[in-house]
């Protein structure tokens, strides 16, 4: 491992034209490693053009970098990096030709799903964030950064571990955020930003949250967004993030769901776990990805079937009913 972040760190001294790509629909994490890599090779001398096949979100974009983000691709480069993801596929519609013109890709990626990509890889599902694994590789070669570099690395950190809540929050994590507050980073300030609140945010909220349903004995939560409550609250899908907190820290509840129908034929499934499941594996058995405990999903079905297949899935992955209950087939007691 340490071997791959040294040749990553050469590979960022010795080359001038990088390409510096995430997953589309960026989270904190995509965007904060983005923009922390684009700053580091600019002080390093060289240049970056910064690719997102979306947006970089309203919350990320008082980093640094966030206005240079395009999403095409002209200029001759050397060095594509990857980040957040390791399928072509993820980068977005333009992602496999970007992959295929690229002289030399590296990759780095934290996610359960990590396939092999490119000449150069570092992939740890152990790493709470992509922004750890860059962070690894700054000390590894000895490369300095700056307090705008570390405010991108501090939303990735800090957005990846759900505001150091989640289970991936360990001292690695910590100590990073640490070193990142010494370097000049306001978490204070940096929450403040990322967390504020659209106006139209907490009406969306209400109406999302009021779809709450219980199922699998309190095991499994189900929540709903349409198209609707965006068009009556003005807001997005983007004003979603956080929103599965709630359903997930509901008391007993293993796993929690947010089903978003796209067009009538598709549903957008966000799944969180508390643990137990690994939602991650759930998801990939139907083209998504993710983590143990955090992973997402697009089904081709009508919304009613959508919520049937996650229900028996979750069933299926809890196995056996809870200890306390008893079953059909279970020991007369
Ligand atoms: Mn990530």
């Amino acid at each position: 491992m340490s071997g791959a972040l040294s040749a990553v760190g050469r590979v960022l001294r010795e080359s001038r034209r990088f390409v510096v790509a995430a997953h589309e629909r960026p989270d904190g994490d995509a965007v904060g490693s983005t923009l922390a890599l684009g700053r580091v090779i600019e002080t390093l001398g060289g240049r970056a053009v910064l690719y997102n096949a979306d947006p970089v979100p309203e919350p990320y974009r008082f980093l640094h970098g966030a206005d240079q983000v395009v999403s095409a691709v002209e200029a001759e480069f050397e060095v594509l990096f990857v980040l957040d993801c390791s399928e072509p596929a993820r980068l977005g519609p333009g992602g496999a030709e970007l992959v295929a013109r690229a002289p030399m890709v590296v990759a780095l990626d934290h996610h359960l799903t990590s396939r092999s990509l490119g000449q150069l890889m570092v992939a740890d599902p152990g790493a709470a964030a992509t922004g750890v694994l860059l962070w690894r590789v700054f000390r590894a070669a000895g490369i300095e950064i700056d307090r705008l570099a570390a405010e991108a690395l501090y939303v990735a950190v800090l957005t990846d571990t759900g505001s150091f809540r989640h289970s991936n929050t360990d001292q690695e994590a910590l100590a990073l955020a640490a070193a990142l507050v010494g370097l000049g980073v306001d978490p204070a300030r940096v929450a403040r930003e990322v967390y504020a609140t659209a106006p139209g945010g907490l009406e969306l909220m209400g109406r999302v949250l009021s779809t709450l349903t219980l199922h699998l004995d309190g095991r499994l939560a189900l929540v709903r967004a349409t198209d609707d409550m965006f068009r009556r609250t003005d807001t997005v899908a983007a004003d979603l993030e956080g929103f599965i907190e709630f359903p997930r820290s509901v008391a007993g509840v293993e796993v929690a769901a947010l089903l978003r129908p796209l067009d009538g034929r598709t549903v957008k499934v966000s799944l969180r776990s508390n643990g137990r499941v690994n939602v991650a594996a759930l998801a990939e058995k139907y083209g998504g990805g993710g983590h143990h405990n955090a992973a997402g999903l697009s089904l081709d079905l009508d919304p009613a079937a959508a919520e049937a297949l996650i229900e028996a899935e979750v069933e299926g992955s809890l196995g056996a009913p809870a200890a306390s209950r008893s079953g059909a087939g279970s020991p007369a007691r």
